[in-house]
């Protein structure tokens, strides 16, 4: 059994942010898939042995069991001593960014993705989707202006900051519903950085799993 184990399925940008992370640090990791289409982490097993929010990414790393990735990236420093910050100061900046990426930049997107890519029970509200849409393009458009200026988002060297914002930025761009490269070039740019650093690897290759069904894109 490999060192750490993390809960997850290849869709899940969050989960990749751990994936990235475990997989540019050099760690002996395992995927673990779970079911999610089917409900798998709204069943009590899931919520009453890995994860109370019923949420994915998991990690699991001796008796240790960590959620939300922002926690996890951090714990993942602690253990790798990589991609964290050298100070106190920067430690904060990385954090700063964590959040912002946690309230609106990876939030409104994954949401906005998931209502338009893949199958649910009931058809996307378009009024629901335009609403998510504009609340990503606000926090791109912030991304895009900051990344205009630096090489990476916290710091001058990579950090779990770019990993965390970075979870969902590597999906196809039919699946997005944009195109990065056009609509938000510096963003663009910092992500060939990100994915020229040595182990980088796309979700759906660092993350395999079963499909989850999918609507007839646009
Ligand atoms: N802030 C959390 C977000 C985790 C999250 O939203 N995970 C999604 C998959 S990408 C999930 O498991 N959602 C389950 C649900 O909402 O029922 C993190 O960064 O770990």
């Amino acid at each position: 059994m490999a060192e750490y184990r993390l809960h997850c399925m290849k869709e899940s940008g969050n989960a990749n942010k751990v994936a990235l992370m475990l997989a540019l640090a050099g760690a002996d990791w395992q995927p673990v898939w779970v079911d999610y289409f089917n409900g798998a982490t709204r069943t009590d097993s899931f919520k009453g042995q890995l994860n109370e929010m019923g949420e994915v990414p998991v990690l699991e790393h001796g008796a240790t069991r960590l959620t939300q990735s922002g926690v996890i990236l951090q714990y993942l420093v602690e253990q790798t001593g990589k991609f964290g910050g050298r100070n106190a100061g920067e430690n904060r900046e990385i954090l700063r960014w964590i959040l912002f990426d946690n309230h609106k930049f990876t939030s409104f997107n994954a949401t906005h993705r998931f209502l338009r890519t893949f199958k649910a029970p009931a058809e996307p509200d378009p009024a629901v989707i335009a609403f998510l849409r504009g609340r990503l393009e606000g926090a791109f458009a912030v991304a895009d202006k900051h990344m205009q200026t630096r090489t990476f988002v916290a710091d001058e060297q990579p950090t779990i900051a770019d990993f965390s914002m970075m979870g969902y930025l590597f999906f196809p761009a039919d699946e997005l519903g944009f195109d990065i490269a056009t609509a938000y070039p510096a963003i663009h740019a910092w992500k060939a950085r990100i994915q020229a650093l040595p182990g980088w690897q796309g979700p759906y290759d660092l993350l395999p799993s079963a499909d989850m069904p999918r609507r007839a894109l646009a």
